[in-house]
């Protein structure tokens, strides 16, 4: 048995904290997205397989004999290549992946589905608004430019040129992130309004409680539409699988 993990969350850490534990031979794999991953417990290789034949090709050369995809529920490419990759070499393919989050009571959801949509949501007058998403999709922002952003990055912004918002507070932090510190965030930066994906998980889910306390709206972007597969919400499941 080889085990491949697609990694890149949460749950992919604490698979491969316990596949190193149990000595099962194991692989990690993060696309590279960040100066500076977080270090694995198990051999760790970083960058894109290329495309499908890539990581077909790499499946076969490291006869890797199941395949866990622990990425992220928008790493939608990834997932999908995954699928492709598997069924091509017969590979065992399993996803281990979150539950989406639900509202709960005092929520002020505004479902939008994909980052355009959540563009169109911010149309109207000025306003803070924390753009949790990460970095790699806020150009699409700057069709509402009349917004003051807050946006938490991984990594501190490339040198020039600017981020292509005119008004924009840059927090530099990583994850998982904690109720008191993403409260003392929102309250310090005036933020009324929140833009989010629906990762779901414990990591993101902090500014979700946050914004409950102080009746704060949040645009939580859907997530992507996946191909079938077979899917795990914890490790026991993805022991359990690999043990057959
Ligand atoms: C490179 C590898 C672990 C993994 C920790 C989880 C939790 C903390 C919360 C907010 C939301 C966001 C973002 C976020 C969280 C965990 C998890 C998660 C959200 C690292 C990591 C990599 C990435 C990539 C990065 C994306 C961005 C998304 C920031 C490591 C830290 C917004 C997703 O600058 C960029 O280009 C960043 C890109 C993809 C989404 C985007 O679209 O921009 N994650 N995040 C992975 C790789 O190279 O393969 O250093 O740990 C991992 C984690 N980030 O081991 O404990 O499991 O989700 N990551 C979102 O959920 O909306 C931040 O600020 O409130
Ligand atoms: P994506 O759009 O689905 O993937 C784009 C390309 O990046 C893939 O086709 C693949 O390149 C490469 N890639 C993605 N994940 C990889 C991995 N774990 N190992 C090797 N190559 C990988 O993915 P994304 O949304 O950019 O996410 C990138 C990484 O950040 C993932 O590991 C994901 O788990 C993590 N992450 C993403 C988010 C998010 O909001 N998207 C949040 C938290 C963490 P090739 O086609 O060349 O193989």
């Amino acid at each position: 048995m080889k085990v491949l993990i697609l990694g890149g969350t949460t749950e992919a850490s604490a698979l491969a904290r316990t596949l190193a534990e149990r000595e099962i031979p194991a692989l990690f794999s993060y696309a590279g997205r960040v100066t500076a991953p977080k270090p694995q417990p198990l051999p760790t290789r970083v960058g894109g397989f290329g495309g499908v034949a890539g990581l077909a090709n790499f499946l076969a050369e490291e006869r890797i004999t199941h395949l866990v995809d622990a990425t992220h529920p928008f790493a939608e490419r990834m997932s999908r290549n995954a699928v492709a990759a598997a069924e091509r070499l017969g590979t065992e393919l399993l996803a281990l992946t979150r539950p989406p989050w639900a509202p709960e009571h005092g929520d002020r959801w505004q479902r939008v589905d994909g980052i355009a949509a959540a563009v169109d949501a911010l149309a109207g007058p000025p306003q803070r608004v924390l753009l949790a998403i990460g970095r790699m999709h806020l150009a699409t922002f700057s069709a509402q430019p009349q917004h003051h952003y807050v946006l938490r990055l991984v990594d501190h912004p490339d040198a020039p040129p600017p981020l292509p918002l005119p008004r924009h507070t840059v927090i530099v932090d990583r994850g998982p992130f904690t109720r008191e510190g993403d409260l003392a965030l929102l309250r310090e930066h005036g933020v009324e309004l929140l833009v989010c994906k629906n990762a779901g998980g414990a990591g993101a889910a902090a500014k979700l409680v946050a914004a409950r306390e102080l009746g704060l709206p949040v645009v939580m972007i859907d997530r992507p539409a996946l191909p079938p597969r077979r899917e795990a919400h914890s490790i026991d499941e993805v022991l359990a699988w690999l043990a057959h």
